[in-house]
């Protein structure tokens, strides 16, 4: 067993009525950067993601391609698994819920929350939107202009009246809203929280948890002329995955409570309400935080012909790149708020922050190394104010992007990152290493140790988001697989004078538009 602390942390698992997504790997993208981050910086993590598979929307869904749900699940669930490889994902797990493992788990979290007094045999009538997959109280639904009532999301519901177990999720308010008073961090971004303490504090009704009208689903143990409603299934795969039931066992042991649940926006209530009041009922300890993603759109202009209009997220890292992918959501959203993306949008990100700021700071000093002081990093002479002043900036980012990272601002992080990357190059312009190598040879040779330094800090951090390209850059330096955790940052882990650097060579081409009439 390893003295490193843990972390677990988990995407939403996705319902694979279609194929995936960008939403669903700009979800992936995140929580890997996350994963990767905590990885980095010494943690012990475990990754999980997968997909939802239950449920009346799988059931209809089916039915309409000609299939039953479980040949629609198999159709696709190597889609989402192609997807998570595509954007470089390190899931340590992927569960799907149909597997025997996962129906182990769900039925003992239901008795767990049965022998509690819990659960009870009802009849339910009420509203019900299938796309959702959401129970809604009629107050939360409007009738539009044309005629079709709509829930919250602005879904379609429809009337549902059938015998039904309900969850006493009324006696859970209290509770719930002592959760969110002793734990702030448990909702985040602090505006999810207000909503959900407001929900909570408008009253809890008791919620029903089985359907007895179709057959796809975890049987209800003891009644199996009831399928559990697909959401306390769901939920439950974030235990299934690290050996729920068996709480004796080392990876329950180990990483259960789950750090960090990463969903989005448009499910924040299953995972702050719900959740937790099924955890204790069950006596399961709850996990520490639910972060909520916004949403992403297309900004709706066409994007270049080979990439169609990108709803698929495979042809997109294909056209641009992964890494460039990657950062540019990871950049150019606020992780917690909405965003858009464009063909021009990402063009633009991939030719300023990446080919001209990163790639040409890079480039130039590695290119001077390998003409003038014969491939090998520098010995630096004394530093300047201006050299000690850019390093104190690089040293200070491992500090900056971990408190970022610990409140899922991937956004700022980068920003830190980059701004270092601005300053770097006014300093390298400032300094005219090329004026020097005829003037003050040593100066120079100190000018390009301190940049390439500042290259390898940058580097080091931009690991997370950008895992290729990063490691491209590392290899550049020099630097042996073992000295790129966040243990090598700062001052202790500077660029070794005298290592033999390999002919540097482009790590992030300008995107050229390969015919101006498609873009
Ligand atoms: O909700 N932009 O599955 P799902 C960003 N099975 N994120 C988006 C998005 C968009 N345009 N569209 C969807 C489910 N998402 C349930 C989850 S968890 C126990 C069960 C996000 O396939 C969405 O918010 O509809 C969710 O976090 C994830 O993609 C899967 O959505």
């Amino acid at each position: 067993m390893t003295d490193r602390p843990k972390y677990y942390i988990t995407t939403a698992i996705a319902y694979p009525n279609g194929a995936p997504h960008i939403g669903h790997a700009y979800e992936m993208i995140a929580t890997d950067a996350l994963a990767r981050f905590k990885r980095l910086d010494g943690f012990d993590v475990h990754f999980l993601t997968g997909t939802d598979e239950h449920g009346i929307k799988m059931v209809q869904t089916a039915a309409r391609e000609g299939l039953t749900a479980r040949e629609l699940a198999d159709r696709n669930v190597p889609l989402f698994r192609k997807m998570v490889a595509a954007v470089g994902a390190s899931n340590d797990d992927f569960i799907r819920t149909t597997e025997p493992r996962h129906h182990a788990a769900s039925q003992a979290i239901w008795q767990a929350m049965e022998a509690a007094g819990d659960i009870y045999l009802d009849s339910y009538a009420g509203w019900y939107s299938v796309r959702d997959e959401a129970f809604y109280a009629e107050g939360e639904t409007v009738v539009g202009g044309d005629g079709v009532r709509r829930g919250p999301q602005g879904t379609p519901v429809e009337w549902v009246e059938e015998e039904s177990y309900f969850f006493r999720l009324s006696a859970y308010q209290e509770r719930l809203l002592k959760l969110y008073e002793d734990n702030p961090d448990f909702i985040g971004p602090d505006e999810r929280r207000n909503e959900v303490m407001s929900f909570v504090k408008g009253g809890l009704k008791d919620l029903s948890i089985s359907r007895t009208t179709f057959d796809w689903g975890i049987p209800v143990p003891g009644n199996p002329r009831h399928v559990m409603y697909v959401w306390v299934d769901a939920l439950t795969n974030y235990i299934t995955g690290v050996g729920y039931p068996d709480v004796e066992s080392a990876s329950y042991k180990r990483f259960w409570p789950a750090d960090l649940h990463v969903i989005g926006k448009d499910i924040v209530r299953f995972h702050t309400v719900y959740w937790p009041a099924f955890l204790m009922s069950a006596g399961v300890p709850l996990p520490r935080r639910v972060f909520a993603h916004g949403f992403l759109f297309n900004r709706g202009e066409k994007m270049s012909k080979s990439v169609g209009n990108v709803i698929d997220p495979i042809a997109l890292v294909e056209h641009y790149g992964v890494d460039q992918v990657r950062y540019f959501f990871l950049r150019e959203v606020p992780f917690g708020q909405d965003g858009n993306y464009s063909h021009e949008a990402i063009v633009g990100r991939i030719n300023a922050d990446l080919a001209n700021d990163l790639g040409n700071l890079a480039q130039r000093s590695l290119s001077m190394i390998a003409k003038n002081l014969d491939g090998k990093v520098p010995a630096p002479g004394a530093f300047s104010a201006a050299d000690a002043d850019i390093l104190a900036r690089a040293d200070g980012l491992h500090a900056l992007c971990k408190a970022a990272f610990d409140r899922q601002e991937i956004h700022v992080a980068l920003g830190h990152v980059w701004s270092v990357v601005a300053e770097a190059n006014r300093y390298f312009a400032g300094e005219e290493p090329w004026t020097l190598r005829k003037t003050d040879p040593a100066r120079m040779a100190t000018v390009l140790y301190v940049t390439a330094e500042v290259v390898r800090q940058v580097s080091v951090l931009a690991q997370p988001v950008m895992p290729t390209a990063a490691a491209k850059l590392l290899d550049l330096l020099g630097i042996p697989a073992d000295g790129r955790s966040f243990a090598s940052l700062g001052a202790g882990g500077r660029l070794v004078p005298g290592t033999a650097l390999p002919a540097p060579a482009g790590v992030f081409p300008r995107y050229v538009e390969a015919d101006k009439a498609e873009a």
